[in-house]
Parts: C-alpha cells; structure tokens; sequence
C-alpha cells in the first residue's frame, strides 16, 4: 500500500503486551484514516455496554493518509475512545508532533486496552514499545509532565499526555499536547487515566511510502505557496479565531451568562483586536504555515494561547471581561487537562444555579479568583467540583429542581460557543453532531446569518448534511486542519491531488463523501447498540433554554427556537439522511452504504426498519 502504512499498534496496559497488526487495503479505501479508522475499529472490537472507564475501553489514536508528509496542516491526530461524559461515541482532534511521529513510526493507529498496574508512560520508537514507570509524573500537570519528558527523547519526539483532570477521571477531561493544543473533547483524557497512562511518546525514524513522492512534494509546496496569497491569510495571521469574537457579538450569537444572553458588554475587551494589543506570538500545530495560536501573557505572567472557543466559554459565558484574566484561566485549563468548552459551561451552570438558589454554594458572574478556585476543585474533584467533575447533564441530574433548564448540552456534551436561540440550523447542527454538542461537523452559523435566520427551511437541513459529510467525515478521517480550506478558501481540489500523489488511487472527492457518510451512519449504529432501548429522539434536541428562555438583551431580544417547527425539521433531516421516525438508519441505508453486516448486528439492539 502507498499513503497509508497498512499498520495499527495493539497495546494491552493489563497484560503489558504490544502486538503490530496489519491490515488490508479495503479498510484504508472504505475508511480512510482518523475518525474512519476510530469509528471502525471501536463498532468491530468495542464489547456493546463496557463502562468507558473500565479496562475493557479503548483509546485509539489515528492518523489519515496524509500526515507525516509534510503536507499543509497535516500534522493531526484523532484520539477517540467510547465517552464517559456522553456513553457515545467520543473524539476530538489534536494538532501535535505525535501525529507526525506515530505515522513515522510506522502506524496509522495505536490502540490501547487494559489498563496497567501502576502509572506508566508508553513510548513507542518504530518497532520497539515500552511500558516505563511513571509513578514520579503522577499529579504533575500536563506542560510539566511533558517538560520533565522531553529532555530524555530524541528532539523530533511528540508527546501526549494528561494532567490532573485526567487521573481524577473528570468526564470532560481532554489529552494535551505542546503546551496549549488540547483534543478529546468528551473524556478522552479521563479514559487514559483510567488505564493508568500518563503519556504517550511517539518517535519515528520511516519513511511512509508514497505513490510518487517527488510529485507530493511538489504538491506541497505548491500548496504552501498558494495558502500565502490566500487575501484573509495576514488578518488570519494576526487573530486568528480570534475575530470570530467580534463577529458573534455583532450577530446576537456570543455565549453570555449561560447562554442566557447573545451580547457581552464587554465583548471588546476579550475580542480578537484586544487580544492583538496583548499578543507576544503566534504558535501553531507541526507543519502549517498559518500558526493560529495566538499568544499571550496572562494574569499570572505565564503565557497562553488564544482561540476563540475558550474565550468566550471562559469569559463572555461565565460574565469575565478581562482578557488577561480570561487567559490565565484558559491556561490553567490546559495544565489541568480540562475541555475548557465543558468547563466553561459547567461554570455558567454553576453560577446561575446558584444565582436562582437551586444550591446552597455561593458562585458569581465574572470573580476570577472564586472562579480559578472553582476550575481546581473541578479536577481534584473536591466539593461542588466533584458534582462539576460529572459533567453539566449529570450534576443537573443530582441538583434536581427544574436545573436541568440551565444545563447547555446535547447528548451529555455541553454546548461549544455559538448561541442558538436565533440559529436553528446551527441548533440542528449540535443536535446530530457524531459526538454531541461540538461545531466541528457543520459549523454552518456564519452561512445561516448571511442566508436568513428565522426559517427552517430544506436548505438549512442540506447544508447542515453536506458540512456534516465534509467536516465531520472528510476532514476527520483524512486528519488534515480544516481551517485552510474554512477560513482562507484553499481549495477542496488541493486534498484530492495530494491523495492521489500519496496513495497512488484517483479518489475524487464524492468518494470522499461516500465514506464520510459511511462513517457517520456506522458512529449513529455505536450510539444506537449502546443506547439501544433507552434511545429517543429526543436525544437529538438542543437544550431546553433555546426553546423557553428567550434571550432578555441585544438587536435580537426576544428570541426562541419553535418547538414545532424544530421538530419538523429534524423529521426531515432524518429522512434526508434516510432514517426512520427515531433517527435510526433504515437497512437500505445501510447497505446502500456496504454496511450489511452493521444492519444485522444493530438489528439485534434496535429493530431496524426496511
Ligand atoms: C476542539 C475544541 C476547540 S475547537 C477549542 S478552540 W477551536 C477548544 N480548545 C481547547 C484548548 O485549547 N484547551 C483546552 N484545555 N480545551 C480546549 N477545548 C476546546 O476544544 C485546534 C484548532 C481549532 S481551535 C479548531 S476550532 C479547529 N478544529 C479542528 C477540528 O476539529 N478538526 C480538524 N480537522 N481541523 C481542525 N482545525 C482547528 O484546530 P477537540 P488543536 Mg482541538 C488550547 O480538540 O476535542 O476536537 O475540540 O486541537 O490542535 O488545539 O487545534 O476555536
Ligand atoms: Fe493548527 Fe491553526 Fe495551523 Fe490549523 S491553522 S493546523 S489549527 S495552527
């Protein structure tokens, strides 16, 4: 095979074996790499019903066919696992060294079961895996964690790890990487706790076969070259996602107080233009030429780096203006291993369940101290942390009295930093995402201001589907940054060339689709066998708030999401996508997709119809 390197890295922590296992050429075509492979091998080898903090859970990391040739922002990696916080399909992606590493090393996926005696760090050096004591790294946090590894490898070597959140098992713990790249959204970092694994460390030495390597090499720096003339490329370099904030306050659609508001008065403070008078530097992850970390130094005078989803989830949301502020907190959520989008909603819950006496805790809108204070205790599971640790679905749950208004989740992940109460294809988008509520497969709000708000229209519901296949299938399972392509307009024409120079097959880009959509509707079969008889359709619902609690300020006050209208579209997003009544892939779907098997074995948890 060329582009991909035709092997996955079995690791048992239990039984501290290491065992490389090829496989064929049909996986890499149907699945492509990344959340393709993740997805794939979690429905084939994942027990249906294991506890995702058991053993029995499995940590993948995955790669596509592109990275470590050092294409254009390739140096991604998915880690995914099934989520503690969500009982679902869990993922998220990391722009880090360790994706190139692990491909050099000679795999497409490492996947890890079992879990070791006492803590330990797996390093991996092409062929070789050891299991190496990591009693003495325990409690440290992620950037120390990696900086008492780094001198003892080799100075290419990439480095995952985890930090106190982690070892506490705190449900929207996520894995870290150089300081400041952070991924796995929905407990990743809680399933290498539970097995005990402190770090990864990747070091590879190969080269992966290419089809025509001088070509993709041409290729790439063609591709390189044409990002630079790209018009948004030196604004992009300066904010980064960072203008977003500006933008999202503009359009009513900026997380304030819990979501309960669209507009912070003090936008401007935490905005992209007030972040550029801060900046000391931009990073970014490997091989990519657009380095969209923004850095900063923080309250505390350490630095941080800026992106648009922790500062609003830690500023706008939780009521905090000041952005130096806001970035400590950004920063202690990294060293921690905390997602700092469920973080900051488990914050805003926090403090308007207390605001309304729902509990007896005292929290408030804005206090960095108490706040900082808070997010500790959060990851050392201490006190109210402790209820926090569970994830804002869950600690609705145990408050009882009507909170569970308040809780911004869908399926158990919380909300990331769009407010929908006048967004419904943005709403739809959260509610169907792969994984819960994540922008990452249909970020579809800026088109949907520009196209028209208030309607529910069989547009919203297409293009929702369509972001769906390509961010969310395509740009996962290739492992490739979509930001090139979103934000700048590089065009889609670019990762058809490069695949073709890498593995040596014409793969036009509706085959790409095909296989997004195989992998999304085999993700919907995992949640369905683990969900089976206690599946809904309600699971594919925003949060209540954007229904009854119209937003109270700004151009757009007043608005709500339609229950009804809401409802008729989902019902038609459903048979678009050619599922039944209760968002269950018919068997025609499914096999129309090569996904027979899937059928038959799904049919077992839920009965499928014709
Ligand atoms: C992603 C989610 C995001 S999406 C952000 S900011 W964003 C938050 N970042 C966190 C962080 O930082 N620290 C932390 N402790 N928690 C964090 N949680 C949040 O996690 C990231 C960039 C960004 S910045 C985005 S949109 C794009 N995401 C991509 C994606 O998902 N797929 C893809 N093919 N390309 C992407 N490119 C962009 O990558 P999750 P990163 Mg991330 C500090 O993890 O679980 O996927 O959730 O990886 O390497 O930091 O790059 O405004
Ligand atoms: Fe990473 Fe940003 Fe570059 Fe994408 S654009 S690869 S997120 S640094």
């Amino acid at each position: 095979m060329f582009g991909w390197t035709g092997v996955f890295l079995n690791v048992d922590l239990s039984k501290n074996k290491v065992v490389a296992e090829s496989y064929d050429a049909t996986l890499a075509l149907n699945f492509i790499g990344g959340r393709g492979f993740a997805a794939k091998i979690l429905w084939d080898k994942l027990k249906p019903g294991v506890n995702p903090l058991s053993p029995e859970n499995k940590l993948i990391f995955a790669a596509g066919p592109l990275t470590g040739f050092g294409l254009p922002n390739s140096g991604k990696l998915v880690v995914a696992a099934k989520s503690p916080l969500t009982g679902g399909y869990g993922d998220g992606n990391i722009g880090t060294s360790a994706a190139v590493q692990m491909r050099t090393a000679g795999y497409d996926a490492v996947i890890i079961e079992g879990k070791a005696e006492a803590p330990v760090v797996l390093h991996i050096n092409d062929q070789f895996a050891e299991l190496i004591d990591a009693k003495a790294l325990w409690g440290l946090n992620s950037f120390e964690t990696e900086a008492q590894l780094k001198p003892l490898y080799e100075r290419t070597a990439g480095f995952v790890s985890i930090g106190p959140a982690g070892e506490n098992l705190v449900k929207f713990a996520t894995v870290v990487s150089q300081e400041g790249r952070a991924g796995g959204r929905p407990g990743m970092g809680a399933v290498m706790g539970s097995k005990n694994l402190k770090a990864v460390v990747f070091e590879g030495h190969k080269d992966i076969p290419a089809a025509y390597p001088q070509g993709l090499k041409e290729l790439s720096a063609a591709g390189y070259r044409e990002i630079l003339t790209k018009p948004n490329f030196s604004f992009w370099k300066r904010q980064g996602t960072m203008s977003t904030i500006e933008w999202s306050q503009e359009n009513s659609a900026l997380p304030t107080f819990n979501f309960r508001e669209g507009v912070f008065d003090k936008a401007d403070k935490i905005g992209g233009f007030a972040m550029e008078k801060i900046k000391v530097g931009n990073r970014g992850c490997p091989q990519c030429n657009m380095t969209c970390g923004n850095v900063v130094k923080d309250s505390e005078r350490k630095e941080a780096e800026l992106d648009y989803e922790n500062i609003v989830m830690l500023g706008s949301n939780i009521g905090l203006g000041n952005l130096r502020q806001v970035a400590a907190l950004n920063r202690v959520a990294d060293e921690l291993g905390l997602d700092t989008i469920s973080l900051g909603n488990v914050l805003g819950f926090a403090i308007e369940t207390s605001e309304k006496n729902l509990i007896l805790e005292k929290f408030h809108w804005g206090k960095y101290k108490e706040t900082k204070d808070l997010i500790n205790d959060i990851a050392y599971r201490r006190g109210f942390g402790d209820v926090l640790a569970e994830g804002v679905q869950a600690a609705a749950a145990k408050i009882g009295h009507g909170a569970a208004d308040w809780a911004m989740h869908v399926k158990g992940l919380e909300v990331s930093a769009y407010d929908c109460h006048a967004a419904p294809a943005m709403a739809l988008s959260y509610a169907t995402s792969a994984i819960g509520a994540h922008h990452k497969d249909a970020w579809v709000i800026s088109w949907e201001v520009q196209f028209g708000r208030e309607g529910y229209s069989e547009e919203k519901i297409n293009k929702v589907i369509e972001m769906q296949r390509l961010r969310g299938g395509v740009f996962e399972s290739l492992t490739v940054c979509r930001f090139p392509y979103a934000e700048l307009g590089f065009e889609l024409e670019w990762y058809t060339k490069y695949l073709q120079a890498a593995t040596g097959r014409e793969m036009p880009f509706n085959s790409l689709i095909y296989s997004a959509d195989k992998t999304l509707n085999l993700i919907r079969a995992f949640w369905l066998r683990e969900y089976a008889d206690n599946w809904t359709k309600g699971m594919d619902v925003p949060p209540v708030r954007w229904f009854k609690d119209a937003l109270t300020a700004g151009p757009l006050k007043g608005a709500l999401l339609d229950p009804f209208k809401y409802d008729a579209m989902l019902k038609k997003y459903y048979r678009k996508r050619g599922w039944d009544e209760r968002g269950v892939p018919k068997k025609s779907t499914l096999k129309k997709l090569g996904l027979s098997d899937v059928a038959k074995q799904l049919d077992k948890y839920v009965k499928l119809s014709d």
